[in-house]
């Protein structure tokens, strides 16, 4: 079995030495469909055998993953702004595992997810490194740590964008309708900009021969082939520049400032910036709010606030986890149904205002 890292490094290396020009725009975008096709033959492969590591499942409150490098102050960020107690330690790789805890803010919780810290070259299996970017495939929100001596986004931004996660971007609007016959047809709608040669290439590469293909804005190579393979997350990110009281911390903001990030500077020791950084991630994760209603009564109860997604079994976990072995059916009035008192089951995602009754089974 050909050693698939060592070919995807070689075309990095090869798109890395040539230099981009009109001349060579084609070859590059061959080989990053090239690359991205060997990306997806590694997740198969991986998935087959049984994937490894950490799995995190959605659940009624939005999950944000911190991610940074060891030491930076993830552990002690997340137990300023939740209930967690997790360890903190001067030394590198105390967080061994994932430990969550749960902020609240205003009516609103969260639960925030403390992740072993990342290193350069952890796509190369350095540090657990992979397992850690891919539990991020399932959050709602990543918060980006850094900290003055530790402030290099690079590489993280990298792995992130090798696991498939585009961070504060908007899926590619194009549509792909795979045919038997009559060869490639790349349309557009409305004023987008490409190169319908090199977007042909890209698809031959991936062996779409046969397809109508409509764009309804302008592509570059990566958007392009992330629209084909359909198969990446987009998720909202913000940044912190921790440790905002060491003297080393204005120079590290000038230079992430002039890389255009904007992070919120907070110092855990002496307790700066924790409530803005609580509605800072508020701010960035939408919510909707769900009335839970009893079957036998009206009820003045304050609305759920949960996550933007979330299922009636979601919502019948946080109220008991009865509610799930005994669920018969639920009711729902509101959006997210044609009409009043429909019948829904576990698997139905409720919308913002819905009145959601539960029926249990007897006994
Ligand atoms: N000066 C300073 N030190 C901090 C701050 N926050 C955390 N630390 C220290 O940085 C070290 C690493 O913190 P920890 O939370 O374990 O980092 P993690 O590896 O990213 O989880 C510990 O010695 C903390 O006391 C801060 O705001 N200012
Ligand atoms: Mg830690």
């Amino acid at each position: 079995m050909p050693n698939i890292d060592e070919e995807i490094k070689d075309l990095e290396a090869e798109i890395k030495k040539t230099q981009y020009n009109k001349a060579t725009e084609h070859h590059i975008g061959r080989i990053k469909a090239k690359i991205a096709k060997l990306e997806k033959v590694k997740e198969e492969r991986s998935k087959k055998s049984g994937g490894t590591g950490f799995f995190i499942k959605k659940g009624i409150y939005p999950s944000i993953g911190l991610l940074g490098p060891p030491s930076v102050g993830k552990s002690s960020i997340l137990n300023a702004i939740t209930n967690a107690e997790s360890r903190v330690g001067a030394f590198d790789f105390t967080t061994l595992s994932i430990v969550p805890g749960v902020m609240e803010h205003k009516d609103m919780r969260f639960r925030i997810l403390d992740l072993p810290g990342v290193i350069e070259g952890a796509h190369e299996g350095k540090g657990r490194g992979r397992e850690v970017i891919a539990v991020l495939r399932n959050v709602d929100l990543i918060v980006v740590v850094l900290d003055p001596f530790k402030f290099d986004t690079s590489y993280i931004l990298k792995e992130l964008q090798r696991e498939g996660i585009r961070i504060n971007q908007k899926p590619p609007k194009m549509s792909v309708i795979l045919k038997d016959r009559g060869g490639l047809n790349i349309t557009k709608v409305g004023r987008s900009e490409f190169d319908v040669e090199l977007l042909e290439s890209i698809s031959r590469e991936f062996g779409i021969i046969n397809a109508d293909i409509i764009l309804r804005q302008s592509m570059t190579p990566d958007t392009f082939i992330d629209g084909l393979l359909g198969n990446r997350v987009y998720i909202p990110a913000i940044f912190i520049l921790n440790k905002s009281d060491t003297p080393e911390f204005k120079k590290a903001l000038e230079s992430l400032e002039s890389l255009g990030i904007d992070p919120i500077p907070t110092s855990i020791i002496k307790k700066r910036n924790i409530e803005l950084l609580k509605e800072r991630i508020a701010g960035k994760v939408r919510m909707i709010r769900v009335h839970l209603i009893p079957s036998n009564a009206p009820s003045d109860e304050e609305p759920m606030v949960i996550r933007e997604g979330a299922t009636v079994e979601d919502v019948c976990k946080a109220v008991h986890t009865e509610f799930v072995e005994k669920f018969k059916f639920a009711t729902i009035t509101g959006k997210s149904v044609r009409f009043p008192n429909q019948r829904v089951g576990l698997e139905h995602t409720v919308l913002d205002g819905d009145n959601l009754t539960v029926f249990l089974k007897k006994g």
